[in-house]
């Protein structure tokens, strides 16, 4: 299905159908979720953020898919493209935004953490705007491909609202403390081109080349060690996240030691009720 300008490859399935945003899979590991509220520059509500939150956990638990393109369906009804304007305030009431049912929520956090700890690499794709939460999100990815017409943005200070978590102190330590303030002091704008030379985004494109140049990524990196990549993916967080981010990455040495006959040796004895007998594991340097 065409969401991009450009050819769009066509291996792409239907994974599941939802309201506001698309899923796709390819059968060789790749996923690619997209918000789908083009009108709205891709502004999310809570429903958008259920949404994600469940084809993430879809993607999560696909031993099959290790890597997500994260993207924004376009065009609107003037032909323009965006990534996600951040929160729809169309719905915001007083103490978040309202979901159908008027029940007020604040769960893109949620989907902020579930995204920056998910076991598979997320690629942000941007076609146009990222502004407010959706810059948020478009950081949280682990690497991003910005058209040439893309536009990153805070909005907080004007609109009322900010985002003091991963939104400033991660944005911190991608671009610099000092940038990070002015890009939420000031609610300035910035192009692809500004956006590179800070480090908030990785490459830019063609418009026309963006799902192609990420499927191209993401197949260089499907050719490389799952298990090398989750855990350096960890790392990278536990060095941000403290013990949160410690345990991540720990649990991926628990996994490796589980698979171990040291560690098999620990259950078995236990479950045929004797002592368990390490001699032969060496106290390695
Ligand atoms: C993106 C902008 C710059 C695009 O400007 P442009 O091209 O001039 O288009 P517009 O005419 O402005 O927009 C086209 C149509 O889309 C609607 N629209 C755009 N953005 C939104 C939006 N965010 N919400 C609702 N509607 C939106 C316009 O109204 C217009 O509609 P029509 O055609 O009917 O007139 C420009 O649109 C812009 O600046 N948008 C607003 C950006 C913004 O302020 N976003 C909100 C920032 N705050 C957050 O995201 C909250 C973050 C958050 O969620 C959070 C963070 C931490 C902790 C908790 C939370 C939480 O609240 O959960």
């Amino acid at each position: 299905m065409n969401i991009l300008p450009g050819k769009s490859i066509e291996e792409w399935k239907e994974w599941s159908s939802y309201e506001d945003i698309l899923l796709h899979k390819t059968d060789d590991g790749i996923a690619r979720i997209a918000i789908n509220r083009p009108n709205l520059r891709n502004a999310f509500r809570p429903e958008t953020v259920m949404e994600l939150i469940d084809a993430f956990n879809k993607v999560k638990f696909d031993e099959g898919i290790g890597v997500v393109l994260f993207t924004g369906a376009g065009p609107d009804k003037k032909g323009i493209y965006s990534f996600c304007s951040g929160g729809d305030q169309s719905v915001r009431g007083t103490s978040g935004y309202k979901n159908e049912k008027g029940k007020q929520q604040l769960n893109v956090l949620e989907l902020q953490k579930l995204i920056r700890s998910l076991p598979k690499v997320v690629i942000a794709l941007v076609p146009g705007f990222a502004i407010g939460g959706g810059q948020v999100l478009h950081l949280i990815c682990d690497l991003s491909i910005a058209s040439e017409n893309a536009i990153f943005g805070q909005t907080g200070p004007k609109v009322g609202s900010f985002d003091a978590g991963f939104g400033s102190s991660y944005l911190a330590r991608i671009v610099g403390p000092r940038k990070a303030k002015e890009i939420w002091f000031l609610c300035r704008k910035y192009n692809a081109k500004e956006a590179l030379e800070m480090g908030l985004i990785n490459s830019i494109t063609k418009i026309e080349n963006l799902e192609k140049e990420g499927i191209s990524w993401a197949r260089e990196i499907l050719k490389n060690s799952p298990t090398a990549i989750q855990i350096l993916k960890a790392s990278f967080n536990a060095e941000n996240d403290g013990i949160a981010g410690i345990q991540e990455l720990s649990g991926y040495a628990t996994q490796l030691f589980y698979g171990t006959n040291e560690a098999q040796e620990g259950k078995n004895a236990f479950l045929e009720k004797r002592q368990p007998d390490f001699s032969d594991y060496k106290w390695t340097p």
